[in-house]
């Protein structure tokens, strides 16, 4: 069954048009996934299947002394043990950047421990419960080396200085001294997951020397590259297939080692081979969100004008990689202020190397400021929303220009009206419900602009359907569906007969999904193919002798609702499959790209599977941001310290959206990790064993319904034309900025106890 079978029509006429950019159509993948209809990756039925099962360290640090594999060998099913030493070789490959790697072998099982549960060996068997029992045969034994379990070990130091993260203007310390009012905190946030509903996994499997990877992915291109470096191939002899993914949230960008396991063992057995990690092994083969700390002072005049921010940033990275969580990036845009500096470090423990999470450097860079000038009003005692229209930043502070639009003003005004916040009392602990001591707080969130570059094929076919083709992905985002809003809308067809395929690398190129850029340049290259389609198919309608539109000698004719006509009126009126009957077509294809004209074959594979961002957010003459304002109301058990959002309103500027039920659900997405963040999420570490302990779903709290209350969304952007080719702005990870102060600051109205470390839990309140 395909998408396109199992669609039904969803939205009612007060949606907007739904064959179009800006229509309310519901999720066209929505029936596959919930009818299970969909295959996700490691669901394919394949002859032959082996199964891996990975062995992890137990030990944070030191070197493999030894490997005993001789009792899982001789376990019933077994095919294959891998160790570092039976493991052959592959070539390292580039980084995501594209920088050329050093020609040194890559292993993907380590010998050398730089974290507990980094993988040492793997298992394949016949069933995946025989690997399961021959991979606890395997005995590893370790000469341990001392670790440094997290950032408050005493070893771990200031870190390395992260010189190309300092941003300075004015004289901020000289500036902040002077100040007449001074705020000076430090705000941490802690390791946190992705936490995606499907786990890590792969099929892989060979035909001589092309390989295919079932694999979930947010970049198809970008892990195809990876495997090709890693088995010396050419990039064309990798394929990737993704077409549905159970949420990545920044986790599934990159080919990563269990990956390269898998297709090893499929190398050597002549096998497709199926690896799966286990829940708690998604804690540890790739990277959460880093663990943060940030010292943010303000210096400001009595009236709350802000004079000086200074800011010091650090997060952790592991010791065999490096990941910068960027702490500076909201601090050094949102306010107004004559003298700035942040700077920051990154510090080296024994963990996994950290990794992109819903909004990396936005996110937690807004809990430090965002929290830092909610203090600030108190100490001042004004309003936390007026405080933040009195330094609204006119143009960005930083960069010193324009922005292409910010409609944060009028998302405060949006957002207070519908919230009521005028009926607030301003002081700590004066609204309660009985024993509820109930808190409103405000807060606001950016996440900028980038662009780069995406390829889409649109093909009108003979029956007057259209496919819509490219390597692009969706992981619950939308992708589907504004693509085919997008081509039906460009073709003047119905959404329905609109098939879009996405997820094969096979198809036409993208880059990475990531930093919430795909809609905006996937609907821009769907909008230039769809284009390009419908001049071809006018171009034949009007030339073509055979066409019944020949006659009339017209220099253009519309498509409207999937029949093309004169656009006087006069004349024939047929179907797009009637034409190209009439012409003797089978298909029309055309492919369309946002590259500049003149890109080479290089700068293509460079766009595509490197993330060297080419467009800047701040080229030219504009910033350019989303922008977004939470207004949050908590209750806290006056007697019992549990926190409960019971209401949010946000207002959020995204610009033009290109389906507003979508970007509200993205958005209110945003907002419900935003609570899990503030409440909730915490990788706890065991400083004996540098271990996180509670590596699953039932110790690591995400967020439930229970946990959500009605959250109200309101859309305030206006098209943007400087930031996308259709005029949207980012909207999935803008909605989680700003909710964890929100939520911190609410806390504080409500108690009069200011919580910096998230999560907010109740031993902190009592
Ligand atoms: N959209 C819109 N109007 C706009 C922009 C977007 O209507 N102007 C809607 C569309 O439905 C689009 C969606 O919002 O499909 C997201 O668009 P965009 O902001 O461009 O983000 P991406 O498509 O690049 O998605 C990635 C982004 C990131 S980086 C993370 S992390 C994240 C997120 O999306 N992970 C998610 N949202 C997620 N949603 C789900 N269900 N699962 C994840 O793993
Ligand atoms: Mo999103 S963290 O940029 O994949």
């Amino acid at each position: 069954m395909t998408i396109h079978d199992l669609r039904t029509r969803h939205g009612d006429a007060s949606d907007g048009n739904a064959d179009q950019v800006g229509g309310r159509l519901s999720r066209v993948d929505g029936p596959a996934k919930i009818t299970g209809a969909a295959k996700y990756a490691v669901e394919q039925q394949l002859e032959g299947l082996a199964h891996a099962v990975l062995v992890e360290s137990t030990v944070p640090a030191g070197k493999v002394h030894a490997i005993d594999t001789a009792a899982a060998e001789r376990a019933p099913g077994v095919l294959l043990v891998l160790t570092p030493d039976t493991i052959p070789p592959l070539k390292t490959a580039s980084d995501w950047f594209g920088t050329p790697p050093p020609d040194v072998p890559y292993c993907p099982l380590a010998r050398d421990i730089a974290f507990s549960g980094q993988h040492v060996a793997a298992v394949v068997a016949e069933s995946f419960e025989q690997a399961v029992a021959a991979a606890a045969l395997v005995k590893v034994s370790y000469d341990e080396a001392p670790a440094i379990a997290d950032l408050s070990d005493a070893k771990a130091g200031d870190g390395i200085p992260i010189d190309m993260m300092t941003k300075e203007w004015g004289e901020a310390e000289a500036a902040f001294a002077a100040a007449p009012v001074r705020i000076c905190a430090a705000y941490n946030t802690p390791r946190e997951y992705q936490a995606p509903m499907e786990p890590h996994g792969l099929i892989a499997v060979w035909q001589g020397d092309r390989l295919t990877v079932w694999e979930p992915s947010q970049w198809l291109d970008g892990m195809a590259r990876t495997y090709a470096e890693w088995f010396a191939i050419p990039f064309e002899n990798v394929r990737l297939v993704s077409p549905y993914i159970g949420g990545g949230f920044g986790s599934k960008a990159l080919a990563l080692s269990h990956g390269a396991v898998a297709a090893s063992a499929a190398k050597m057995l002549g096998r497709p081979v199926r690896l799966v990690m286990s829940r708690p092994q998604t804690f540890t083969g790739y990277g959460g969100r880093a663990a943060t700390r940030q010292t943010v002072t303000l210096g400001a005049d009595r009236d709350g004008k802000i004079q000086s921010i200074v800011h010091r940033g650090v997060n952790e990275t592991s010791m065999d990689g490096m990941w910068v969580e960027p702490l500076g990036s909201v601090t050094s845009i949102m306010y107004a202020t004559p003298n700035f500096s942040s700077k920051q470090n990154v510090v080296r423990v024994n963990s996994v190397v950290p990794g992109a999470m819903r909004a990396p450097g936005e996110n937690p860079s807004a809990f430090g400021i965002e929290s830092a000038i909610d203090e600030l009003a108190y100490e001042v005692g004004i309003d936390p929303l007026e405080i933040r229209l009195r330094n609204y930043a006119e143009q960005d502070p930083h960069a010193r220009k324009a922005w292409s639009t910010r409609q944060l003003r009028e998302a405060f005004a949006a957002g207070a009206e519908t919230f009521g916040w005028s009926k607030r009392s301003a002081q700590p602990r004066s609204m309660r419900d009985g024993n509820q001591l109930i808190g409103w707080g405000v807060a606001a969130g950016t996440y900028p602009v980038r662009r780069a570059y995406g390829e889409a094929l649109v093909r009108i076919l003979a029956d007057g359907t259209v496919e819509v083709e490219s390597s692009s992905i969706d992981m619950g985002q939308g992708t589907y569906t504004i693509l085919a809003q997008t081509a039906a809308e460009s073709l003047g067809v119905p959404a329905d007969n609109v098939v879009v395929k996405l997820g094969d690398s096979r198809f036409a190129r993208a880059g990475v999904t990531g930093g919430s850029r795909l809609a905006g340049i996937m609907t821009g290259a769907v909008h230039k193919a769809a284009g390009a389609a419908l001049d071809q198919l006018v171009g034949l309608a009007i030339s073509d002798p055979r066409s019944p539109f020949h006659a009339l000698q017209a220099n253009t004719l519309v498509v409207s609702a999937g029949r093309i006509a004169s656009p006087r009126g006069d004349g024939p009126e047929v179907s797009i499959a009637e034409l190209l009957a009439s012409v003797g077509a089978d298909q029309i294809e055309a492919k369309g790209d946002t590259m500049p004209a003149n890109s080479t074959a290089e700068d293509r594979y460079k766009a595509y599977t490197t993330i060297a961002t080419p467009l800047s957010h701040t080229d030219g003459d504009y910033s350019r941001h989303s922008w977004c304002a939470h207004f949050i109301e908590v209750r806290v058990d006056e007697d019992f310290g549990t926190v409960r959002v019971s209401r949010v309103v946000s207002a959020l500027d995204s610009g033009r959206l290109y389906n507003p039920k979508l970007a509200e659900s993205q958005w209110k997405g945003g907002i419900i990790m935003g609570i899990g963040q503030a409440l909730l999420e915490e990788g706890i570490v065991d400083r004996r064993h540098g271990r996180i302990v509670n590596n699953n779903l039932a110790d690591y709290l995400v967020p439930t319904n229970a946990d959500i209350p009605d959250i109200e969304v309101i859309s305030v952007g206006i098209p943007d034309l400087h930031s996308s080719v259709l005029g949207g702005k980012g909207v999935g990870e803008l909605a989680i900025v700003g909710v964890a102060p929100a939520i911190a600051n609410a806390v504080f109205h409500a108690t009069g106890k200011r919580v910096r470390d998230l999560p907010i839990t109740l031993e902190k309140l009592i």
